[in-house]
């Protein structure tokens, strides 16, 4: 089969899904795959794969436009890669804006080419919700052939909150691959965290992942724990600074260290012995599977689909959103018991690799484009 994937190319967990997912057919069951975007998604700068073309997105700058219309540019070039690779199935990673985009340059080429939408949260969550884009978010969903949602819970919530008919959408879960995120990885030594036990977060550090609270919640184990910990954050973004001074302002500055962007997670979580998670949203939270395939158990809140991934207290940890209490309670008790710590570890593991195995997933994709 011939596939145009579009996605996202920022580090971030609907890049990495659309990335794996174009990487497994092309490498795996032998299709076709574009991506089409304004940079390639970020895990194939290192790579050349077989059977994998990067079309770049060229937009036009012209004084008249205040802002460069992507979308539009993005369905001019796709139209044309329709026609030109005989595409089958567009898959479109986030609705806006380029379910939209598939779908007007389907109409465009003029090709019965099917196109196939995945839900990934935020899309849904934040930006379709909002009544700006909320027409256009229900368009793009009702006009795509077929729509997943990436938990039990983001398919819910898009149907409520956009009046999408039951049916429509249909749950494929996120996946982790296994070659990359496993207990068996090399352990590496952080400079900042020699000789500490590290205590990790990784997101874009956005106000949906209350970035602040995994600085309460490490203040709160800190006085709790008989343990020279250290607290790692992976990522960047605009709550950076604000965490900087939150650990200052709590004398816990020299234990907490800001990492950066990461593109090879696996190394840094399996060096590692606990995630934080605290967000306020979150459809999936592929993070937490990373992590869990690593062996390396989560403490994560109650929302959106995490419980759809985490059972309580067997395969890591949830505390109800805002509880930070019962975060820093459920952390310390892990961290103090070393026997209920590894029976977790090896649960994450299980349930990493049974329910979420990449394999079993992309043949779901597989049969959805047939
Ligand atoms: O979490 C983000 O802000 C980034 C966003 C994205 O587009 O990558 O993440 C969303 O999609 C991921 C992949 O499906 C999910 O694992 C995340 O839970 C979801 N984020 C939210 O729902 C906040």
């Amino acid at each position: 089969m011939n596939v145009a994937i579009l996605n996202y190319h920022r580090i971030g967990g609907s890049g990495i899904v659309a990335y794996e997912i174009g990487r497994s057919l092309a490498e795996e069951r032998g299709h076709r795959v574009h991506f089409i975007g304004l940079e390639p998604p970020f895990r194939l700068r290192d790579n050349f794969l077989e059977r994998i073309t990067f079309h770049k997105v060229e937009v036009k700058e012209y004084p008249v436009f205040d802002y460069q219309p992507y979308a539009l540019a993005l369905a001019s070039q796709l139209s044309e890669i329709i026609l030109e690779n005989d595409i089958q199935v567009i898959h479109s990673h986030y609705a806006l804006p380029h379910a939209v985009a598939a779908l007007l340059a389907r109409d465009i080429s003029g090709r019965k080419v099917k196109c196939v939408t995945t839900l990934h949260g935020t899309d849904i969550t934040i930006v379709g919700a909002h009544p700006s884009m909320m027409n256009i978010t229900r368009y793009a969903i009702k006009n795509s052939d077929l729509v997943t949602a990436v938990s039990n819970s983001l398919r819910r919530e898009t149907e409520e909150k956009l009046g999408i008919e039951k049916g429509k959408i249909r749950t494929i879960y996120n996946f982790v691959n296994t070659r990359d995120f496993n207990p068996g990885l090399k352990k590496i030594e952080l400079a900042h965290c020699k000789d500490r036990t590290m205590i990790l977060h990784i997101s874009n550090l956005r106000p949906v992942k209350a970035p602040l609270d995994v600085i309460k919640i490490f203040h709160g184990i800190l006085q709790r724990v008989d343990l020279n910990l250290g607290l790692c954050i992976l990522g960047e973004g605009p709550m950076q600074s604000g965490m900087m001074r939150l650990a200052r302002d709590l004398e816990i500055e020299d234990r907490v260290n800001f990492l950066g962007a990461f593109n090879d997670l696996g190394p840094v979580i399996v060096s590692s012995r606990l995630m934080l998670l605290p967000s306020l949203q979150e459809s999936f939270g592929l993070v937490a599977l990373e992590s869990m395939a690593c062996g390396v158990p989560v403490v994560a809140s109650r929302v959106g689909g995490l419980p759809e991934v985490i059972e309580d207290g067997i395969n890591s940890c949830l505390f109800e959103s805002g509880n930070l209490d019962e975060a820093i309670e459920k952390s310390v008790d892990l961290l103090n018991d070393q026997k209920g710590y590894l029976k977790m570890s090896q649960q994450a593991v299980k349930t990493a690799t049974k329910t979420f195995s990449q394999e079993k997933i992309i043949l779901q994709y597989e049969s959805v484009y047939q």
